[in-house]
Parts: structure tokens; C-alpha cells; sequence
């Protein structure tokens, strides 16, 4: 192999891996919460990965812009809450994780998810 093609090679694998991380930072809705967080309930939860720090409280608050029926009620059954969430209300859910892990939370019916990261 030529040093040229090696050179080609080498650019096109960094483009590939440049472009490839450009999409999955933005896929990826990871959000870090300082104290508290707003969460829109909408086709889905936006943030949907939330980073809390472990061993202090974060407020989640939700806030329910669909009228789908699906989303009104959230679950963490990690923390054993289920709430309600009326439309355009703020429901403030505090959670506190003792342990670094992730923590799943979905809609009512386990449809729509999303999940609190402690570290
Ligand atoms: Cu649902």
C-alpha cells in the first residue's frame, strides 16, 4: 500500500468516526440536571436520559403537552412512584438515588420510556 492511499484510508476512517459521534451526541438527549429539571411530556420525554448525582435530591419536573391519554400517568418503579400528570401542569417528582445505576422511567402502560443516570 501506497503512503497516499494510506493517508485516504486513515482521513476516511476519521471522518466516518467524526460523523458518527456528531449523530449520536445529538441522538442521544442526555441531560444533566443541576438540582432540578424541567421534562416536557410530549410523543415521549425530551430530555429522555437524565444524569442526577447520586446521594442528593433532584426535583424532576414534568410537564405534560400531549393529550394522549398514553403519557398521563409516569412510572419510576425504582423509586415506586407512579403519578398523574394533568395537561400543561408541572409535576415536581424528587428523587434520590443511594446507588450509581440507571433508573428507568415509562409512561403508564410501559410505552414511552426514558431513564435517570446516578453517577
Ligand atoms: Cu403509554
Amino acid at each position: 500500500m501506497s503512503i497516499d492511499k494510506i493517508l485516504v484510508t486513515i482521513s476516511g476512517l476519521g471522518l466516518s468516526i467524526f460523523i458518527y459521534y456528531f449523530f449520536l451526541m445529538r441522538k442521544g438527549k442526555e441531560v444533566k440536571a443541576v438540582s432540578s429539571i424541567d421534562i416536557t411530556v410530549e410523543g415521549g420525554y425530551n430530555p429522555e436520559i437524565i444524569q442526577v448525582p447520586v446521594g442528593k435530591e433532584t426535583t424532576l419536573n414534568f410537564i405534560r403537552k400531549d393529550s394522549n391519554s398514553c403519557l398521563e400517568e409516569v412510572v419510576l418503579s425504582d423509586f415506586g412512584i407512579r403519578k398523574f400528570l394533568p395537561l400543561d401542569k408541572k409535576v415536581e417528582i424528587k428523587v434520590n438515588p443511594q446507588k450509581a445505576g440507571e433508573y428507568p422511567f415509562s409512561c403508564g402502560m410501559n410505552m414511552f420510556h426514558g431513564k435517570v443516570v446516578a453517577s
